[in-house]
């Protein structure tokens, strides 16, 4: 099944005429519960089911505008040429909604693109969200998870704010891989990013997720990892356990980033620094402290812990933003 065969389907008797211009907000998302190997490349569709914490302000906002002529895009007011792969991905997924016409793109990225923060997830959230404003669609959060998720997988959680499950399913044409609330009200629990590097990453996820599946022995072992991590991090959402949420979290990503150094040729994203500050974080912990990390496809780490620790972890982490300082760069 194609791409296009989805929106085919999700669009059935929809309009098709756009209005002059559509725009919309949608988080980036932290996964607490990684997305990592797809059982369908083409339509996203993935392994397991992940969970995910959105943050918030920080996330992108899109405008959507028919023009004549080829598409136009803008990332924080600066042209992207189309032949860039940011530029031709956008121009492919609209590929899907348009008829004659092409599309002017302006998006601003109020997310730390260089800190790993999951850049295509609010993006391509806030495209489908400004498509189907600029359609009147008017589909359906579940709807608009799926046309997220054709853009980008981690997509379809940020189409929600607070915690997010995206159930795998196990549908061919990926109607029942969506994104759903969790109806978990947390205010003292913190998630923030260390930011050790601006430079771009050296392999995809895209490619590294691939990679993985294809060629790693211990990806066998992840979704068993996942169903266990996944019960335990929302069981302890629902109690507010912070330290079983933490612990879940931290070795979830660790085993994720563990299935692709066993995969050949090795895909590791650490630098030395981020093995310096995963030793801090540990030892920190061993002093008493409750800070937990989880890591991305990127060397930068992220931490969840408690507001009441707040101040001694910006002094132990300069460089540390956290969701609660609000969407500005
Ligand atoms: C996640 N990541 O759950 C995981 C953890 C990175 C590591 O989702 O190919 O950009 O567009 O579906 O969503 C990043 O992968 O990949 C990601 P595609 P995506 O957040």
């Amino acid at each position: 099944m194609k791409k296009s065969d989805v929106v085919a389907q999700l669009l059935e008797g929809h309009n098709r005429v756009p209005r002059a211009s559509g725009q919309a907000f949608a988080p980036a998302n932290i996964a607490l519960c990684k997305y990592w190997g797809k059982r369908n490349e083409e339509l996203n569709l993935p392994v397991t089911s992940s969970l995910s914490l959105s943050l918030g302000e920080w996330g992108a906002t899109t405008s959507v505008e028919p023009v004549d002529g080829p598409d136009t895009i803008f990332l924080d007011d600066t042209p992207v040429p189309p032949d860039r792969p940011f530029a031709s991905r956008l121009s492919a997924y609209l590929d899907l909604f348009r008829t004659q016409h092409g599309y002017c793109i302006r998006t601003s990225s109020r997310v730390p693109v260089a800190a790993g923060l999951a850049s295509s997830a609010s993006g391509f959230a806030a495209l489908a969200l400004a498509l189907d404003a600029l359609y009147d669609w008017q589909l359906d959060r579940s709807q608009l998870s799926i046309l997220a998720r054709l853009g980008s997988g981690s997509a379809c959680r940020s189409v929600y704010d607070g915690f997010v499950e995206w159930q795998a399913g196990t549908r061919a044409d990926g109607m029942d891989s969506v994104a759903t609330p969790l109806d978990i009200d947390w205010p003292t629990l913190r998630l923030g990013w260390i930011t050790l590097t601006r430079a771009a990453k050296p392999i995809s996820s895209r490619v590294a997720m691939r990679r993985t599946r294809a060629t790693s022995k211990l990806y066998a072992a992840w979704p068993e990892q996942v169903a266990t991590d996944l019960a335990t991090i929302k069981a302890a959402l629902a109690t507010h356990d912070f330290d079983a949420l933490g612990q879940a979290a931290e070795t979830n990503a660790l085993a994720m980033h563990a299935t692709m150094m066993a995969a050949w040729p090795p895909v590791c994203y650490w630098l030395p620094e981020t093995v310096e500050t995963l030793n801090s974080i540990w030892h920190l912990r061993a002093e008493g402290l409750a800070v937990y990390a989880t890591m991305d496809a990127g060397p930068n780490v992220k931490i969840l812990y408690r507001d009441v620790d707040e101040a001694t972890l910006r002094t132990q982490f300069p460089s540390l933003i956290s969701m609660s300082d609000g969407g500005s760069t």
